[in-house]
């Protein structure tokens, strides 16, 4: 007759199966049944092969449940393993509400303090929160490195020698869809299609020539993490989700200016 016995181990039920042992004799009838136990049968023939095994006593289970080996959860597979550990990080990283992306004026506007006024007013007219700015000019190999993707294009020298060509300001901006928002503000690449499919966008209305297109901005949340590194080194994006995105939020949120 199957005699089942329940061992509580780190927290987990484990069940176990064993045959009863006959009747006046002093070792069990038959050795456990592996199938019988939900612990691994191994686990469990492992730990009566120990030298110390102790023999057991008729009625009790076998081996006595000190010696046991613990029974142990299967490792999961490789991928739900990269799933559980992926969850968990979300469960513990704060919620990003708003995103972040790069604009950067472009020599030709900042060449005209009104294009680069006008752009910046488009900037803050379409409440993006300016979480750093700065003006710089760009060497060639600056140039070169920051386009790299575009290096076998017809139009890359061009392009090169028109970004290193004079000053240009560089902003991280923040919002709720930062990216494609900023985007849609900038308008199509090409300015001759700007001004007719666009024309107030800022393309359409500042933009000179397909490479001279007054603005630029990040296509993606992996170009603008990039992009935010190659213009600002010294800036943190993990820091800034931590401890001054949740506040930017909360000011965005609130009807009151005072404490923000
Ligand atoms: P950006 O990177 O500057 O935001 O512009 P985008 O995504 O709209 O366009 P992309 O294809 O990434 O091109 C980068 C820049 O290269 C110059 N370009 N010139 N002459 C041409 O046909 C041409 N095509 C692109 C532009 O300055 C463009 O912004
Ligand atoms: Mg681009």
């Amino acid at each position: 007759m199957a005699l089942w016995t329940l061992a509580v181990d780190q927290g987990r039920i484990c069940k176990e199966g064993r045959e009863e042992p006959s009747r006046g004799s002093p070792l069990p009838a038959a050795s456990p049944s592996p199938s019988s136990s939900s612990c691994k049968g191994p686990a469990r023939a492992a730990a009566a092969r120990q030298p110390g095994a102790t023999r057991p006593r008729p009625g009790l289970a076998w081996p006595p449940l000190a010696s046991r080996l613990p029974c142990r959860r299967p490792p999961l597979p490789a991928g739900q393993r990269v799933l559980v550990s992926r969850m968990r990080a979300l469960r513990s990283a704060p919620p990003r509400a708003l995103q972040l992306t790069l604009a950067v004026i472009k020599p030709d506007a900042v060449a005209h303090p009104l294009f680069l006024q006008a752009v910046h007013e488009t900037i803050v007219n379409n409440r993006f929160s300016i979480v750093k700015s700065k003006d710089l000019q760009w060497s060639r190999q600056d140039s070169q490195r920051f386009y790299q993707e575009h290096s076998g294009r017809f139009f890359y020298q061009r392009l090169v020698e028109f970004m290193s060509s004079g000053p240009m300001r560089a902003y991280i901006l923040a919002h709720e869809e930062a990216i494609s928002l900023w985007r849609s503000l900038m308008g199509p690449t090409k300015v001759f299609r700007a001004q007719h499919t666009a024309p107030k966008s800022i393309r359409g209305t500042f933009g000179l020539t397909d490479t001279r297109n007054t603005v630029h901005g990040s296509d993606s949340a992996e170009s603008a993490s990039r992009e935010i590194a190659f213009f600002f080194p010294e800036f943190s994006e993990e820091d800034w989700y931590r401890h001054e995105e949740p506040q930017l939020r909360a000011c965005n949120g609130s009807k009151s200016e005072v404490d923000c």
